[in-house]
């Protein structure tokens, strides 16, 4: 059954991988992205199945006007993929940004927790619907420098969780996707400020899994049959594993 999807931050990485994926599986795409001549590039690409919407998620206006701002025979959203989020530095807590930290809350938790307040009413109306949330490994497993980054995600995986708790006995269902080491997509080089030389080391010597690999994952939780909810999955790269816990010897 073709299904409606809107994908926030859609026009880069993991997001333009599901509209491409999601659109290959036969369900039309609610692009949503800030950049409008990428979403313009998505439009020419695949036509009448993608609507490229502009929008910014950390405008809480823009975000509480929908899905009554989107066109009629689009409203009835069936999948939202809370996929927009970013991560900034990498420097110690204690030398970070607090800008940066307010950045990663804007996005990573206040975008998401308003895309899903607009959409989900309308999904438990029609009793059908599911919200897809891009969470992290950081989530679960801290590391040097991921504070607020790790924090914010860790937010996106419990709120998925207890979205469940109040969802169950309605047909809306909610997926917590947490994917690790990810090559090829702007999130370093955007948490670098732009460096890609120190973007491009972090997958030095690796094979990371790709933007395609995560659309593939969320192509297979949208399409399971209606009774089947996958509540959190963890995805690694085969040359990762989670770590031994640090220990500082003098
Ligand atoms: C991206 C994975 O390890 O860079 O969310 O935090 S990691």
């Amino acid at each position: 059954m073709a299904l409606t999807i809107l994908v926030t931050g859609a026009t880069a990485g993991f997001g333009a991988a599901m509209v491409r994926r999601f659109i290959g599986d036969g369900h039309r795409v609610i692009a949503a992205a800030r950049r409008m001549e990428r979403l313009q590039a998505l439009r020419s690409e695949f036509g009448e199945a993608v609507l490229p919407l502009a929008l910014d998620i950390t405008d809480a206006a823009a975000v509480a006007a929908l899905p009554n701002s989107l066109p009629p025979n689009w409203r009835q959203v069936d999948v939202l993929v809370n996929n927009a989020g970013m991560a900034v530095g990498l420097d110690p807590a204690h030398k970070a940004r607090v800008a940066d930290w307010d950045r990663m809350v804007a996005v990573n938790v206040s975008g998401m927790l308003h895309m899903t307040h607009a959409l989900l009413p309308g999904m438990v109306e029609r009793n059908r619907g599911h919200i897809v949330n891009i969470s992290s490994t950081a989530a679960i497993y801290p590391y040097p420098g991921g504070h607020v980054y790790g924090a914010s995600k860790a937010f996106v995986t419990q709120f998925s969780l207890n979205l469940r708790a109040d969802l169950v006995g309605t047909g809306v269902r909610v997926t917590d996707l947490e994917p690790g080491l990810v090559g090829g997509t702007e999130f370093s080089v955007n948490r670098f400020g732009g460096d890609t030389a120190r973007a491009s080391a972090v997958y030095a010597g690796t094979v990371p899994l790709s933007a395609d690999d995560i659309a593939e994952a969320a192509s297979w939780v949208v399409n399971l049959p209606a009774h089947m909810n996958i509540n959190r999955m963890e995805i690694m790269p085969t040359c990762q594993a989670p770590g031994p816990l640090a220990i500082k010897r003098t």
